[in-house]
């Protein structure tokens, strides 16, 4: 037995009852897959997932791989490697990519299911094999030669980075300072030094390429002055063999709290001797071009979270079914000892993490079923912008919400332990310190928060955030329950039109920074509030949406079905009536946000 609880049932609950993917599939671009075969996928990976993938998580956090700086080598543990190795040599990274590059192009839905099992099992074994995603992207945005780069890439099972921070440029990547040099010839040489670079350097594939950006000589300042290179760590010749190693080299990798299997490199090109790069596409088109690969990360990112959220709240439950300490807090002194699941205290943390959590991964789901309709549309020719604009409105609440209430309730899972769970015998501990990190990379929350409020909803002149709010309005206005989610609904109307009032509040101190710049400051005090308190909302409407297919599939079921439907309705009854008040009371902070904390003189602090 591993770490790792799964929990296939919900995952397939959210794919087969509540979005019924079924009926995309064994049609379109999904003509060559049936809820048979996706059923198959998913029990094929979870039996990875929670068998020999899961098996080097332990082991290569307290043996993290080892850097050599004399040879800019790292060993990764042998655990780990044969974790990888089991992992790529099953194929299951083909399910994404498309037919043309020998994938199944499967409905993205289908993708983050099976994404959830392993960055729940073992996530750096994910990031490790995420050479031939990066490589379909390559594919679609390089030239003749970066195409066949990618195919080659595929076939021999290359690794990949994305190169964008520096020391000096972490969440403002425009401030970069990576030089590239034009040879006249189709090459570029880089030159620079960039930080934080996960799996830059590792001893399990032959050859790694990196993604760059870096700023042409004489190009414009910010991220627009910025091109994307492709920086191989060996050349490759005409034949597609192996040629001489290029100048980019590992220089370092860090020590961290968590997450320790995943190589974390500084990267340094040309101070050896040149680092070649090739212009991705022959055109400076950079930051547009890296955000296809951070969208999909962040996505990815969010996926990590909630599903170590998952196997904390169900390796916390497991113990707390066990657990026997005290007496019942109705029964009297000389009644039995009880399992601490009988405890109101234990009952409202479980109730909570499994709440958010359910949620949470149908919020995933949801997003990944947007990608599913974009592939559909797109596969017809038909204009995909609106779907876009949806998807684009939910990442940042899938990376943001998704990373900041898992870590946060992965501290209950804990809890649920007692003193057990600070022991590195359970593996909660090593969940938080590996989840922490989620929060942070691929755009810290603060990024996420105004990606949402000023991307998201203004620029986009509040379209997908109208469209998701009338589909909320319309849930809540609704029968849904037979009358049974009546309560319930009321909740979630009342803080939908909370929520909406804090949109117009933080657009009103938008707008009125054209009369006085500092009202912008009170939109940056806001924003991770109103990301949060969405979130909220739209977890709560999924919740509902689950409860409903729940109610409408009790009756008849066997014991198994009748525990998980009742559980359901019960975890989006908690929400509504515990989580949904609070959306009031954000909002009438919202309303009184003032600058009385930009004032505070920095020394006061
Ligand atoms: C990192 C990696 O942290 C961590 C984990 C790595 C694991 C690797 C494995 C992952 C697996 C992935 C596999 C991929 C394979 C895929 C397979 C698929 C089949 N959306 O607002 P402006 C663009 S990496 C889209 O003015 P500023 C857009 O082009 C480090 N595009 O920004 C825009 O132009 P326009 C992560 C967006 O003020 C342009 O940027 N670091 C979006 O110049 C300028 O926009 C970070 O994430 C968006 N949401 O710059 C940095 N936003 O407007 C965080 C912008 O004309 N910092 N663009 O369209 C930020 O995001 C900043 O807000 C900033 C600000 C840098 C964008
Ligand atoms: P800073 O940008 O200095 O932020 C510090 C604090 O200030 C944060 O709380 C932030 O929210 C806040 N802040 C900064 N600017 C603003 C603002 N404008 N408004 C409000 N608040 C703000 N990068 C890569 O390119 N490739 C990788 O593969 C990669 N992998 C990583 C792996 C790990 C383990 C780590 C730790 C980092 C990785 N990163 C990678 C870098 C990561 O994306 C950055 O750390 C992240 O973008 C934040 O940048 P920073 O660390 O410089 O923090």
């Amino acid at each position: 037995m591993t770490h790792y609880k799964s929990n296939l049932r919900d995952i397939e609950f959210n794919l087969f009852e509540l979005f019924r993917r079924q009926d995309l599939l064994g049609q379109g671009p999904f003509e060559e897959l049936d809820e048979e075969t996706a059923r198959t996928i998913l029990d094929e990976i979870n039996r990875l997932a929670t068998g020999v993938v899961a098996e080097s998580f332990e082991d290569a956090d307290r043996n993290p791989p080892v850097f050599d700086p004399k040879t800019n080598t790292v060993a990764i543990p042998e655990s780990l490697k044969k974790s990888y190795q089991a992992y790529m040599d099953a194929g299951w990274y083909n399910l994404d990519l498309p037919q043309e590059l020998g994938g199944l192009g499967a409905p993205r839905s289908l993708v983050w299911s099976a994404a959830e099992l392993i960055l729940g099992s073992n996530p750096s074994i994910h990031m490790y094999s995420a050479g031939p995603g990066f490589a379909s992207i390559l594919h679609s945005e390089g030239n003749e030669a970066q195409k066949k780069f990618a195919e080659q890439a595929i076939e021999r099972g290359w690794g990949a980075t994305m190169v964008l921070t520096e020391p000096d440029a972490g969440s403002d990547v425009g401030a970069g300072r990576t030089k590239a040099v034009d040879q006249g010839d189709g090459t570029w040489h880089i030159e620079g030094v960039k930080r934080f670079i996960t799996s830059a350097e590792q001893d399990m594939t032959e050859n790694i390429f990196h993604l760059v950006l870096a700023r042409p000589e004489g190009a414009g300042p910010g991220t627009k002055g910025l091109s994307l290179f492709l920086v191989p760590k060996y050349l490759v010749n005409e034949d597609g063999s192996l040629g001489e190693r290029n100048g980019a080299y590992v220089t370092n990798v860090e020590h961290k709290m968590g997450l320790k299997a995943s190589t974390t490199c500084e990267l340094t090109f040309g101070d050896k001797h040149p680092a070649i790069g090739y212009l991705v596409g022959d055109k400076h088109d950079g930051i547009r071009q890296m955000f296809l690969i951070i969208e999909y990360a962040r996505m990815m990112v969010g996926t990590k979270a909630i599903a170590t959220l998952s196997t904390g709240y169900l390796n916390a439950l497991e113990y707390a079914k066990n657990r026997v300490q005290g007496n019942d807090l109705a029964g009297s002194k000389n009644s039995p000892k009880v399992t601490i699941t009988h405890h109101p205290d234990v009952r409202r943390s479980l109730m909570t993490q499994k709440a958010y959590v359910e949620a949470m991964r149908s919020l995933v789901i949801f997003t990944a079923t947007q990608q599913d309709a974009i592939q559909v549309a797109k596969s017809k020719g038909e204009d995909v912008t609106e779907l876009e604009a949806m998807n684009d409105l939910l990442l940042p609440i899938v990376k943001g919400v998704g990373s900041e209430r898992s870590y946060a309730l992965l501290a209950e899972s804990l809890q649920t332990l007692g003193g057990s769970g600070f022991l590195q015998e359970y593996p909660i501990e090593q969940y938080i310190r590996d989840a922490k990190i989620d929060t942070l990379y691929e755009g810290t929350t603060a990024i996420q928060a105004q990606d949402f409020f000023f991307r998201k909803i203004v620029k986009n002149g509040g379209q997908a955030i109208g469209k998701l709010s009338a589909e909320i309005k319309a849930f809540a206005e609704s029968e849904a329950g037979n009358g049974r989610l009546k309560e319930e609904r009321a909740l979630l109307l009342k803080a939908l039109g909370d929520v909406e009032k804090m949109v117009e509040i933080m657009v009103g101190h938008a707008m009125g920074s054209a009369e006085d710049s500092r009202e912008l400051y009170k939109v940056g005090l806001n924003s991770v509030r109103l990301l949060f308190a969405f979130g909220d909302v739209v977890l709560a409407w999924l919740l509902l949406r689950q409860a409903e297919v729940a109610l409408n599939s009790i009756d008849g079921a066997d014991e198994d079905d009748k525990n998980f439907y009742t559980g359901k309705i019960a975890a989006a009854t908690f929400f509504a009536e515990q989580f949904l008040p609070r959306v009031t009371a954000e909002l009438k902070i919202a309303q009184n946000v003032n600058l009385g904390v930009m004032e505070v003189p920095e020394e006061a602090f």
